[in-house]
């Protein structure tokens, strides 16, 4: 069984959750796209997990990680991450695998990322400074280093000098500190494999693919240019394994409500007193950089082209336990042209929706899950979607979850 857990959103929908309590069904939870930008927070009730780069497997379980090829990967973030682990007990060295074809993503990348956004000004993507976006571009403009670069020294040292150079006289960024690449690179050498020799236990394993952000930072089909740098789509899994695979169901994760980090267009967003109390409710901040996240309702032509563009089979959805003593909830149904006020289909080219105004219907609020009124919401998303939530989930800890279809 191939199973694909990703976001239909922003970003921030719960996946780490949502993938933690699904991956005990499963052999390898993969990680197929993103870097260290992603903050997929998981409570175990004993001790809480932030994973940047550690695929989203129950470290309780015997369940195996593998960091396929499309990730980019920040050496230091994943040692101090399997570091971190071992600290509270779990030594999952063993139970993790990286592609040697990984891109690396250098300090000059952060430098990059970092000047880049200054550079744009009002125009600035509001990344994380993680360096994404200049360590795929390099990949695409082939000086980018890999894993499987790194085991000569002395060619591994000709790459990484010849990348400062360029560094230097294109953007006079200087970089040479080029040991501590090689350190980190010391600590995780027995966890390389090549993609061909990981491929046949991955085909007769039980895997579950899981997502980085969410369909709408995907850099091809989500809200062009405030996106990230990678397939967040579904499309992200055969790209980030090198190799055409079959999965047979892709589980979409949504929260209740909506929320972004980062610039760009929302139309549903939220101002002022609303957007702060829900912020808070929901505990709405960066799970990698800490930054408030902008709060909003749920956008169902959001939703419906995410599910579209991704072939969605059913849904999870995350936070509506947060919405819980609100009295009124309202969901954006349509959006209407801030011109002639028309109807408009969902355009296509997401950018677009910056120039909208959405449209809600107003539910009455619930006191809990069991409540009629939540059933009311439950039934209206699927029939606005004509997708089933097979999901709810309950609360922040991995149990929290109940089974409704
Ligand atoms: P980048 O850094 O190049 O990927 O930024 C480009 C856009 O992608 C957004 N992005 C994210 N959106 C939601 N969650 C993400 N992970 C962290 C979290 C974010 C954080 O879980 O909270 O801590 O700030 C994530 N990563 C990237 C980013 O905001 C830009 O809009
Ligand atoms: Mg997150």
């Amino acid at each position: 069984m191939k199973v694909a857990c990703y976001g239909l959103q922003w970003g921030d929908e719960g996946k780490g959750k949502v993938t933690t309590y699904l991956s005990k069904d499963f052999d390898y939870v993969v990680r197929y796209s993103g870097g260290s930008n992603a903050g997929h927070t998981v409570e175990y009730g004993e001790f809480k997990l932030v994973h940047h780069l550690v695929p989203s497997f129950d470290v309780r379980t015997k369940a195996k990680g593998y960091i396929a090829n499309g990730v980019v990967v920040d050496l230091k973030v994943l040692n101090d991450e399997v570091e971190e682990l071992k600290k509270i007990g779990f030594d999952i060295s063993s139970r993790l695998k990286i592609s040697s074809l990984t891109h690396i993503v250098l300090p000059v990348h952060k430098m990059l990322d970092e000047k880049l956004e200054l550079s744009k000004g009002s125009k600035a993507v509001g990344t994380t400074k993680r360096g994404i976006g200049p360590a795929y571009a390099d990949k695409v403009h082939r000086i980018g280093l890999r894993l499987v670069d790194l085991k000569e020294k002395e060619l591994a040292l000709e790459k990484l000098r010849f990348v400062s150079e360029l560094y230097k006289n294109l953007y006079s960024i200087e970089w040479d500190d080029y040991d501590c690449i090689f350190e980190e690179y010391e600590k995780l050498k027995d966890k390389i494999v090549s993609p061909l020799e990981i491929r046949f236990e991955l085909n007769n394993s039980n895997v579950l693919f899981e997502g980085t952000q969410g369909v709408l930072l995907d850099v091809d089909m989500g809200s062009y240019p405030y996106v990230t740098g990678t397939y967040c789509n579904v499309t992200g899994v055969e790209t980030g394994l090198g190799y055409p695979i079959k999965i047979d169901k892709r589980i979409g994760v949504f929260k209740a409500y909506l929320t972004r980090v980062g610039e760009g267009p929302f139309p549903t967003e939220l101002f002022g007193k609303e957007a702060d109390e829900l912020r808070k409710a929901g505990k709405e901040y960066g799970a990698t950089t800490g930054r408030p996240r902008r709060c909003g309702w749920l956008d169902l032509p959001l939703l419906r082209y995410a599910i579209e563009i991704s072939n969605c089979d059913e849904m999870i959805m995350t936070k509506a336990d947060v919405l819980a003593g609100m009295e009124k909830i309202k969901v954006a149904v349509n959006y209407r042209t801030s011109e002639h006020g028309k109807v408009i289909d969902m355009p296509y080219d997401l950018g677009l929706i910056s120039n909208v105004h959405a449209e809600y219907v107003e539910f009455d609020g619930w006191k809990s899950l069991d409540d009629k009124n939540f059933e009311k919401f439950v039934k209206f998303i699927e029939s606005e979607t004509g997708k089933k939530i097979t999901y709810i989930s309950t609360g922040a800890l991995i149990s929290d979850i109940v089974r409704v279809s």
